[in-house]
């Protein structure tokens, strides 16, 4: 299927995963409706996705935990911005690795509103339109962690298990329409991510990665961009994909 001026809207495309698939989407052409908080970074992005080849690109302010935002961001889109082809519910994060007993409560508020609320309120406001349309893909970022929990991030694998049953349910719900539902679930993929869970502390963030290979941002996008290439009559329900050196959330296979 040609992707070329389809509009696909990323969530949570100022770094990591979201702007990589903003840069893979620009490749093939397409309009990139870009959402994220920290404005700046995001316009460093839309300037590169222009030079790679975007055939338009917008970007919206936006904190997806906020409701009335989200729906108020949807509703005022420009006209040729409104009728949204592709989401990718990419925006998240994890914050702390503790013990569930000893854990940060307002660490827990944030993974669930960002992860699980967040992805339930932007999916609302964009999917009727698909449905009224006749088209559309909804690609949802899940994990490893939603596959299999580890030791101290109950919460982070319980917010990425339930995008795993959010995924299924509306594909089951949009059964009889065209709109396709995708659940992209990669291992180990090295962006702000590890920062942003152990709250700035790079040198700790950095260990995450020691002696293992990981994916790439770039890995992770251009399963995004293959699953919504697919022609039309085909759904790719979800990809599971890890480093080489990942067996699952708890097997790794480190270097020394
Ligand atoms: P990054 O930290 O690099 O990127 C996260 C993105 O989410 C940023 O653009 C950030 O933008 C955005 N974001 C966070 N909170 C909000 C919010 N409240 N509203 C809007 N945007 C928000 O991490 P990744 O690229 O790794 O993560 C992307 C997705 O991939 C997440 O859903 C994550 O759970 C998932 N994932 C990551 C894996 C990994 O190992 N890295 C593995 C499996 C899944 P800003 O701060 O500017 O708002
Ligand atoms: C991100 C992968 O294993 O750090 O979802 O939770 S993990």
């Amino acid at each position: 299927m040609s992707l070329k001026r389809k509009i696909v809207f990323i969530t949570g495309a100022s770094s990591g995963i979201g702007a990589a698939t903003a840069m893979a989407f620009a490749a093939e052409g397409a309009c990139l409706l870009l959402a994220a908080r920290r404005t700046a970074k995001l316009a460093d992005v839309a300037a590169k996705i222009l030079e790679r080849g975007a055939a338009a690109v917008h970007c919206i302010n936006l904190d997806v935990r906020d409701r009335r935002a989200v729906q108020d961001a949807i509703d005022s889109l420009p006209a040729e911005w409104a009728e949204i082809d592709v989401l990718v519910n990419n925006a998240g994060l994890s914050r702390g690795l503790d013990k569930l007993y000893m854990g940060n409560i307002d660490d827990w508020e944030e993974m669930i509103d960002t992860n699980v609320k967040g992805l339930l309120y932007v999916t609302r406001a964009v999917v009727p339109g698909m449905v009224v349309r006749g088209r559309g893909h909804v690609v949802n970022l899940g994990s490893t962690a939603g596959e299999m929990t580890y030791p101290n991030g109950a919460v982070y694998c319980g917010s990425k298990a339930a995008e795993r049953a959010i995924n299924d349910g509306l594909r089951e719900d949009v059964l009889g329409t065209p709109v396709r539902v995708t659940s992209v679930d990669p291992g180990m993929v090295e962006t702000e991510f590890s920062q942003v869970r152990f709250h700035g502390d790079t040198e700790r963030a950095a260990k995450v990665y020691k002696g293992v290979k990981p994916l790439t941002p770039e890995d992770v996008a251009e399963v995004i961009v293959w699953a919504v290439g697919r022609p039309e009559h085909v759904n790719i329900a979800r990809v599971l994909l890890t480093p080489v050196q990942q067996a699952n959330s708890l097997l790794f296979h480190r270097e020394p």
